[in-house]
C-alpha cells in the first residue's frame, strides 16, 4: 500500500479554531499576537526549512498556506509545520484574502511572475535567491516596484544578517583599519545536486550570495569581473574562481567549487590597511579521539546560516508590521545587480576576459544613484 493519498483540497473543511489552535499547539508564538498571515511558496528543501522557521521561531507570523505544485509535499510539509492550509496553485494562493504576506521559494524560473503578482496586490514578498534566473526576467520586478510606489520585496540573501559578516561591515563603517582593499570569499559545497549541474550554474546559482555579500559588506559597486576555472578529472565541475574590481578600487576574490566532497564550508576575509577581519564561524564542537582531534562540518548551508535564516525572517516580520523596509536585507534592486553581475561571470568565464560590469540606472525608489 503506498503513502495515504492526501486529503482532497475540495473537501478539506476549513479548520474550526479549535483546530487551529490545535494545529498551533505546538507553537512558542501565541497566534492572537499582532499576526501576519504568510504563504510559503515551494515546499522543497529551501521552502520547508523557511515554514519551519515561521512556524517556530517568528513571532508575529501565522504560517498560513504552505503551496507546493506537489500535493503530497504540500501537505506534509502543512501538517509537520502546524500550517492552516496546504495548496497546490500558486498563482491563486499569492492572490488569497487570507494571506497578507508571500514568501517565494518554488523553482527560480517562476520567482518574478510571483513577486509581480504579489506586488501588483500590495503585499510584502520575502523571495528566494534569485530574483530571476537572468537580469532580463528581473527587470520587470523593478518595474512592477517602481509603479507601486513602494518597496515590497526583500530578496533571500540572509548572509547579510550572519552575525560574523555584520562584524565585518561594522569594521568597514567604523574605519579603525584603514581602508578595505581585499576581500577574499570561498565557498564549498559538499557536491553538485545533480551530474549535470554546470561551471556557469555555479556563478548564476550559489555565487550570487559572494556578489550580494561583497556589496554589502564593502558597500561599494562592482566595475569587471574575470573568471577561470581549473581542470579536474571525472564528471563533476571544477571550482570557478573569480575576481571582481570594484568602483573604490576594491579587488573581491570568489572560489566556488560545488563538489568539495569535505563538508559545507565557506570563508571569509577583509583585507584593510592596517588589520584584516577574518570568517571565524567556529564548529559547535571539537572531538579528541583516537590521537587526533577534529571538528565537524555541516553538511549543507540550512545548519551553517541557521541564526542567519531566523534574523532574515525576523526582519521582514517587522518590516511588515512596520511598513518600513529592513536597512540591511537585500530589495529587489540588490536582488537585480546580483543577477546582473552573474551573467559577466558567465560571459568572463565564456573566455570574455576582463568583463565590464555597467548597470543601468537605479530607480529613486532604491536610494541615491
Ligand atoms: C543554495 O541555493 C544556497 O542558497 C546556498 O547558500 C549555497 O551555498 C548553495 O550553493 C546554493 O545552491
Amino acid at each position: 500500500m503506498g503513502a495515504s493519498a492526501p486529503i482532497p483540497f475540495a473537501s478539506r473543511r476549513p479548520p474550526r479554531d479549535d483546530d487551529r489552535t490545535m494545529r498551533h499547539a505546538h507553537r512558542r508564538i501565541p497566534v492572537n499576537a499582532m499576526s501576519t498571515r504568510i504563504a510559503v511558496i515551494g515546499a522543497g528543501v529551501m521552502g520547508a526549512d523557511h515554514a519551519r522557521i515561521l512556524a517556530s521561531e517568528v513571532a508575529g507570523a501565522v504560517l498560513q498556506v504552505v503551496c507546493d505544485q506537489d500535493a503530497e509535499r504540500a501537505e506534509a510539509v502543512a501538517e509537520a509545520t502546524g500550517a492552516v492550509h496546504a495548496a497546490t496553485d500558486a498563482a491563486a494562493t499569492v492572490i488569497r484574502e487570507d494571506v497578507d504576506a508571500v514568501l517565494i521559494a518554488s523553482p527560480d524560473k517562476t520567482h518574478a511572475a510571483l513577486t509581480i503578482a504579489a506586488i501588483e496586490r500590495g503585499k510584502p514578498v520575502l523571495c528566494e535567491k534569485p530574483l530571476a534566473p537572468t537580469s532580463a526576467e528581473a527587470w520587470p520586478v523593478i518595474e512592477a516596484e517602481v509603479r507601486a510606489g513602494r518597496r515590497l520585496v526583500q530578496v533571500g540573501f540572509m548572509r547579510r544578517f550572519d552575525p560574523p559578516y555584520r562584524d565585518m561591515r561594522a569594521a568597514v563603517e567604523a574605519g579603525a583599519l584603514g581602508r578595505p582593499m581585499l576581500m577574499h570569499n570561498v565557498h564549498r559545497n559538499v557536491e553538485t545536486p545533480f551530474a549535470w549541474f554546470t561551471a556557469d550554474m555555479a556563478i548564476t546559482n550559489s555565487a550570487p550570495h559572494e556578489f550580494d555579500i561583497a556589496r554589502f559588506v564593502l558597500g561599494s559597486e562592482f566595475r569587471a569581473m574575470s573568471a577561470f576555472k581549473p581542470q579536474r578529472d571525472g564528471e563533476r565541475i571544477p571550482p570557478v574562481f573569480m575576481v571582481l574590481e570594484t568602483e573604490a578600487g576594491q579587488l573581491v576574490n570568489v572560489e566556488i567549487n560545488n563538489n568539495a566532497a569535505y563538508g559545507y564550508d565557506v570563508r571569509g576575509e577583509l583585507v584593510f590597511e592596517k588589520g584584516s577581519v577574518l570568517l571565524n564561524a567556529a564548529a559547535p564542537t571539537r572531538t579528541y579521539a583516537d590521537f587526533k582531534s577534529y571538528e565537524p562540518y555541516a553538511p549543507d548551508w540550512r545548519d551553517r546560516f541557521a541564526e542567519a535564516y531566523r534574523r532574515q525572517a525576523m526582519a521582514w516580520l517587522r518590516s511588515i508590521e512596520t511598513g518600513r523596509p529592513s536597512d540591511i536585507a537585500a530589495n529587489a534592486w540588490d536582488g537585480f545587480c546580483a543577477t546582473f553581475v552573474a551573467e559577466a561571470g558567465v560571459a568572463a568565464l565564456a573566455g570574455g576576459g576582463r568583463v565590464p560590469i555597467t548597470y543601468p540606472a537605479k530607480p529613486a525608489l532604491y536610494g541615491p544613484a
